[in-house]
């Protein structure tokens, strides 16, 4: 990221300017779960839906949580028919629309899990958004709906 000194100015004067006003809850998190994992697991697979009920497009850039020391944004894709992960800079939740991660598709990566998370068990994230908003979910851990072979590692 790349901020000069003049635009650094400006968000501080537009900040002012619209400052008494809270920011419109125009996010919403919903349906926000863990894919259990074996205990030794390096890197749990997450899923969640962020809807979109702003008349502005927003990107997520950044999750980060105390249960795990990293956060990437990933995206399942055929590459030359084979599946791969690509880490994403930032995942686009459209206005009055929504952002779905799924398997096969965007999920987040939480790596190097800090404790064991069990079927029930939950896990806060905080959530960062382009416009500098942050958002807590609370993920719960679930067994893989249909197959468990639907996610590959590599690192
Ligand atoms: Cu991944």
């Amino acid at each position: 990221m790349h901020i000069t000194r003049t635009g650094l100015a400006l968000v501080f004067l537009l900040s002012l300017t619209v400052g008494a006003q809270p920011l419109p809850d125009s996010l919403q998190i919903s349906e926000a779960w863990i894919r259990e994992a074996p205990p030794n697991a390096m890197a749990l697979a997450g899923y969640m839906t962020v809807n979109n009920r702003g008349t502005e497009d927003r990107q997520l850039v950044a999750v980060s949580s105390i249960d795990f020391k990293r956060i990437e944004l990933h995206r399942s894709m055929l590459v030359e028919g084979v599946a791969r992960m690509i880490p994403q800079e930032r995942m686009p939740i459209p206005a009055a629309g929504h952002l779905e991660l799924k398997p096969g598709d965007y999920h987040l990566m939480l790596m190097h899990p800090r404790r064991s998370l069990k079927v029930g068990e939950e896990v806060k994230a905080i959530l960062s958004f382009d416009n500098d908003q942050q958002l807590t979910a609370v993920f719960t851990v679930k067994k893989s709906q249909g197959s468990a072979h639907q996610h590959h590692h590599h690192h």
